[in-house]
C-alpha cells in the first residue's frame, strides 16, 4: 500500500484509531491533535494510514473498514484485509485501539448482521483489536445525533454486545461528539492515565 502521507516514526508506541468507515475516526484525531487530518462527508474519505508524530507516541489514522464511497466490493474487502494484517504488523508497538463507534447507528447495524447470522463488524474489530493491544478504549461518537432520553439505553446496549464479545474484560466507554468537541477530556485522561501506566509522558492534546 502507498504511503504518501506518512511521517512517522514507527519505533515509537502507537495508539491507532479504528472503526467502520465514517464514524468519525479523523474528526476525533483532528480534535485531539489540532492537526488539519482529512475529514469527509462519505465514507471511504481516508484512503491509507496516516502516522502523525506527537510527542512521546504516534497517532495512527488508518481507513475505516466497510462500504467506501465509490469503491468495489472487491476493493472495499482488499482494504479490510490490509487494515487486518497492517495492525497485526504493528501490534508490537500498539499501545492503545482506540476502536470508533457511531453510536446513532450501533443497534440498527448490530441487528441488521445479526439477523442476518453474521457478527456484527463493530463486534468482530472489538474481539480482533482485544487481542492485538493491550488496551482498547472505545469511543462512542455521534452521540449529539442521539435523543439524551435515550442515550443511557443505547451505551447499555453496547456495553452488553461488547462484553459478550471479550468476556474476560468490561470495556472502556467513552461517549463523544467530534463535531461538538464534547467528551475529549475523558478520553484524554483516560489516554494520558494509561500511558502513565506505561512510564510514558502525556502528549500535548489540542483540547483545552
Ligand atoms: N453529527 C456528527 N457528525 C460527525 C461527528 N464526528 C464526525 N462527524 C462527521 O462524520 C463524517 C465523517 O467523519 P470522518 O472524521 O471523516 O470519519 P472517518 O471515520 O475518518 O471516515 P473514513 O476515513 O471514511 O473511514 C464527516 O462529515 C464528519 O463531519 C460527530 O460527533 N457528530
Ligand atoms: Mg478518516
Amino acid at each position: 500500500m502507498k504511503e504518501p502521507d506518512s511521517i512517522g516514526n514507527e519505533k515509537k508506541p502507537m495508539i491507532v484509531f479504528a472503526g467502520r468507515s465514517n464514524v468519525g475516526k479523523s474528526s476525533t484525531i483532528r480534535v485531539l491533535t489540532g492537526k488539519k487530518v482529512r475529514v469527509g462527508k462519505k465514507p471511504g474519505s481516508t484512503r491509507w494510514e496516516l502516522m502523525i508524530d506527537f510527542g512521546p507516541i504516534t497517532i495512527v489514522d488508518i481507513p475505516g473498514f466497510g462500504y467506501m464511497a465509490g469503491q468495489s466490493k472487491t476493493k472495499i474487502e482488499e482494504t479490510k484485509t490490509n487494515i487486518v494484517q497492517r495492525l497485526e504488523n504493528w501490534s508490537d508497538n500498539l499501545i492503545i485501539a482506540v476502536l470508533i463507534i457511531d453510536i446513532s447507528l450501533f443497534r440498527e447495524l448490530y441487528e441488521k448482521w445479526s439477523n442476518r447470522g453474521e457478527i456484527p463488524i463493530d463486534v468482530e474489530f472489538y474481539s480482533f483489536l482485544s487481542e492485538i493491544a493491550p488496551n482498547v478504549i472505545v469511543v462512542a461518537n455521534k452521540m449529539d445525533k442521539i435523543k439524551k432520553r435515550i442515550l443511557h439505553n443505547e451505551v447499555d446496549f453496547l456495553q452488553t454486545k461488547l462484553k459478550e464479545a471479550s468476556s474476560s474484560k468490561t470495556p472502556i466507554i467513552v461517549l463523544t461528539s467530534a463535531l461538538k468537541r464534547e467528551g475529549f477530556s475523558d478520553l484524554v485522561s483516560i489516554i494520558d492515565d494509561l500511558l502513565v501506566q506505561q512510564g510514558l509522558d502525556k502528549p500535548r492534546w489540542a483540547i483545552t
